[in-house]
């Protein structure tokens, strides 16, 4: 069980169409891998981070910096899990990169033992129900058409992202088009400010599931007096980094729904911790999704068969955002995905695919 190197790898992939949010435009994927080899097994992780600090302010070349300089350096030959986890702590904040890493040591450990990441986490559920992130769209019509086509697919809940001026009149369309049984919800990325709550107020005729972080990500407490004002419920993204951070945001009511991103809080095992607090209140969960490939999609499938994610997460099929995946592509049925059960992730890129979209392979020996 001796952990030889750590291999970074930088990759490209275009997604199949723009995706537009409050914060810009993504048309490709700017990729950063994680591998750790060992003497028995090897395992795979990939980092969420974006091209530019404009989701959070995090980036995969910051990312891969830290990893370089801070967080590899954690791993000897003979390292556990918790004991690279501990290391890790004690530099500030990067949970992007950290969570690279510690989604490759997962897998490598998981492999070892022999054991799925989703049974290692305590899933309880083999496939899960499936939701789709819908990008802002030039024009309602466009938005229409593009919703009919994720409902022709399957998908059971449909989230919009919104921005000031291409907010309720968006979803005002989408209930009239589509009617209101539809599971709809809608994504601000921090886009307002809580002087905003009398607009937002608007949304509550449309029965949304949730309007996920509407203020800045800083803007804890904002969120309280915006619940006073708007009755559609509250969710956070951005503003969740730990659990620390999910249980004061639950103590003083500033949401009543999390979504949990493995890669921004850190990795899988804060995800589960923060899972665990907000099970155990009663607080619904949903996974969330940073555009990922294969590598990264199936370990958030492992994370979205727990108990307590009983909203659709946005772990939709590859084909939502690329031609051909890195490794077999997740497809939909029925509205769900299998959550992987081989051992570790479950899946392997297909390495003729990955290597046709890699740029750089850097191999770091790891000290006994
Ligand atoms: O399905 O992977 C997906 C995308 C889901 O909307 C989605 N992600 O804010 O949650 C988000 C958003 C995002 C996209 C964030 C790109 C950062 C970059």
């Amino acid at each position: 069980m001796t952990i030889r190197s750590i291999e970074i790898r930088r990759a490209h992939i275009e997604l199949v169409a723009p995706f537009q949010t409050s914060f810009g435009v993504e048309t490709d994927r700017n990729l950063l891998y994680v591998r750790v080899l060992g003497d028995d097994a090897e395992g795979w992780g990939e980092c969420v981070a974006m091209t530019d600090p404009l989701y959070s302010s995090e980036y995969v070349d910051g990312c891969e910096d830290v990893l370089r300089r801070y967080l590899v350096p954690c791993v000897h030959a003979n390292s556990t899990l918790e004991s690279v986890m501990a290391a890790m702590s004690s530099f500030r904040g990067n949970y992007m990169a950290k969570a690279a890493l510690e989604a490759a040591l997962l897998d490598y450990f998981c492999r070892v033992d022999g054991v799925s990441l989703a049974s290692r986490l305590g899933a309880t559920q083999s496939r899960v129900a499936s939701g789709v992130s819908v990008g802002i769209q030039p024009t309602i019509d466009a938005l229409l058409e593009v919703v009919a086509g994720y409902l022709r697919d399957g998908y059971v809940r449909i989230k919009l992202k919104i921005e000031p001026g291409r907010d309720v009149e968006r979803v005002r369309a989408v209930r009239e088009a589509f009617g209101n049984s539809m599971l709809l919800q809608v994504d601000a990325n921090a886009a307002y400010r809580v002087e905003d709550a009398r607009h937002l107020a608007q949304l509550d005729e449309f029965d949304l599931l949730l309007i996920e972080q509407p203020l800045p990500e800083e803007d804890l407490v904002g969120n309280v007096e915006l619940a006073r004002q708007v009755r559609t419920p509250i969710c956070l993204d951005e503003s969740i980094t730990t659990i620390e951070v999910a249980r004061g945001a639950l103590d003083i009511g500033a949401c009543s729904i999390i979504n949990i991103k493995p890669g921004r809080v850190g990795g899988y095992l804060e995800a589960k911790k923060i899972h665990d607090l907000c099970f155990e209140r009663g607080v619904p969960v949903w996974c969330g999704g940073m555009l990922e490939t294969g590598i990264g999609r199936a370990a958030n499938l492992a994370l979205a068969a727990l108990p307590g994610f009983t909203l659709p997460g946005d772990t939709s099929a590859s084909k939502r955002y690329f031609t051909r995946d890195v490794t077999e592509p997740f497809e939909l049925r029925e509205g769900y995905i299998d959550v992987p059960n081989g051992p570790g992730i479950g899946v392997a890129p297909i390495a003729a695919i990955l290597d046709e979209m890699t740029s750089r392979i850097d191999t770091i020996a790891v000290p006994s």
